[in-house]
C-alpha cells in the first residue's frame, strides 16, 4: 500500500529558529520551504542529502494562525512529533482501500501538499494515536 514513510513532521514555533537548531545540531540540510496558506502553516523539508536525491527527511511545521492545526498542536502539546507520512503512488486508490477498511480520512477529496504534492490524513483516534499524512509526490516537483 505504501512506498516508504516521506517524512516525519514536528510542530514548531518558530521555523527559522528550529531549522538553524536542527542544522547545527544534527546535520540536517535544508531542501525546500514554503507556506500553505489553506493549511494554516510555514513549513521547512529537511533532508539527509542533497535536493532531488533520495533523502531521510523531517518536516518543521510553524503555524500561520493560532487556530490552524499546528497551532491548536501546539497549544495543547507543546513542540515535537505532529504527523508520520506514508509516501503513496496513487492517493486516490489508496485513500479508498482505507475507507473500506473503515479508516476515516479526514478529507473528501486530495488537497495540495508540499511542493506541489497531494495529500490526505487518516484521523490519529483510527491510526491508533498517530496522525497518517499519505503523501503523492508531484511528478515533477520544481515545476
Ligand atoms: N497526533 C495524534 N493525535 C492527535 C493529533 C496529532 N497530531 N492531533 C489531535 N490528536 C488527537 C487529540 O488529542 C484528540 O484526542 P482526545 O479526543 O483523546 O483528546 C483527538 O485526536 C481529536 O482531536 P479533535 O479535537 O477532534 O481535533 P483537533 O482539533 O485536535 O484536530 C486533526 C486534529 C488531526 C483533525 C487536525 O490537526 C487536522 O485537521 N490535521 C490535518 C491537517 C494538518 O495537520 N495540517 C498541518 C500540516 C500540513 C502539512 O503536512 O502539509
Amino acid at each position: 500500500l505504501f512506498i516508504c514513510i516521506d517524512h516525519v513532521g514536528l510542530a514548531v514555533p518558530d521555523l527559522d529558529e528550529a531549522v538553524k537548531f536542527h542544522a547545527e545540531t544534527f546535520g540536517w540540510r535544508e531542501l525546500h520551504r514554503e507556506v500553505n496558506e489553506e493549511q494554516g502553516v510555514a513549513e521547512a523539508m529537511l533532508g539527509t542529502g542533497e535536493q532531488g536525491e533520495e533523502n531521510a527527511k523531517i518536516q518543521l511545521l510553524a503555524p500561520l494562525r493560532p487556530d490552524s492545526a499546528i497551532g491548536k498542536f501546539l497549544d495543547r502539546n507543546g513542540q515535537g512529533i505532529q504527523q508520520l507520512a506514508y509516501r503513496v503512488k496513487d492517493l486516490d486508490k489508496v485513500s479508498e482501500v482505507l475507507r473500506a477498511r473503515g479508516m476515516r480520512l479526514l478529507y473528501p477529496e486530495a488537497k495540495r501538499g508540499t511542493a506541489g504534492s497531494r495529500i490526505n490524513f487518516v484521523h490519529p483516534k483510527d491510526a491508533r494515536g498517530v496522525l497518517l499524512e499519505l503523501v503523492e509526490p508531484a511528478v515533477d516537483p520544481d515545476h
